[in-house]
């Protein structure tokens, strides 16, 4: 595995998008600098989650970004994607390490330190911790506050992300906080243009750690 960078991690939501402009989006996304891609499916099934995971992962590889597979390590194997995430209602991260293999990327998702703890003691590369903010995103989170993602940073060594309703304008938050990255959906999935989102996202996010 080629070191992991977390920085930019972008999170796909193919929902009210053609094929066409979702693939043009995870494109432009990708041009836009993002260092780390994850599709995320919940309403396809196998078939279609692994024909288009197929066509993403055609375009990640061409700009030499990791593509993680959500939920799905059949999928995840199936395409030869370089990693899998896994939620606390998926496959325990132990299993998914096992099936993966040691080469390739499994991150977990980690709302409270003992969670986090078990996710890094089974063999997580990262964690997504988050709600920080409400979402918009179809998802079943609760708010996850900026004292606890800090408890998280200090009690585990792999890479921790922040997630959920970030953006450029409210990132700032997230100051000193120690993660390694952030992982949004809508501020690039939804923007006019995803690829200036990504840019601008990524040179807040530098910006942050920098002051
Ligand atoms: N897990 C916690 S919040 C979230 C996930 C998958 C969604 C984040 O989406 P957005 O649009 O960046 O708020
Ligand atoms: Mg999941």
């Amino acid at each position: 595995m080629k070191k992991l960078d977390t920085t930019m991690y972008f999170i796909t939501d193919s929902t009210n998008f053609t094929e066409e402009e979702f693939l043009f989006r995870v494109e432009e996304a990708c041009k836009g600098g993002i260092t780390l891609i994850q599709l995320r499916e919940k309403e396809r099934t196998t078939r279609e989650y692994l024909a288009l995971a197929e066509k993403v992962h055609e375009i990640t590889m061409r700009y030499d970004i990791p593509l993680i597979i959500d939920d799905r390590v059949d999928v995840a194997l199936a395409v030869n994607a370089e990693g899998v995430h896994v939620g606390q209602s998926d496959m325990p991260v132990r299993i998914a390490r096992q099936l993966m293999g040691n080469d390739k990327i499994v991150g977990a998702t980690a709302k409270t330190v003992p969670q986090a703890v078990e996710a890094c003691e089974q063999g997580a590369d990262y964690l997504g911790v988050g709600a920080i903010y409400p979402t918009t995103t179809k998802v079943r989170t609760v708010l996850t506050s900026v004292d606890t993602l800090k408890e998280i940073v200090k009690a585990v060594p792999i890479k921790v992300n922040a997630i959920g309703g970030l953006n450029k304008d409210n990132i700032h938050v997230l100051k000193d906080s120690g993660i390694d990255g952030i992982c949004v959906v809508s501020a690039i999935m939804k923007a006019d243009n995803p690829r200036t989102a990504a840019e601008e996202l990524k040179g807040a996010f530098y910006e942050l750690q920098q002051n």
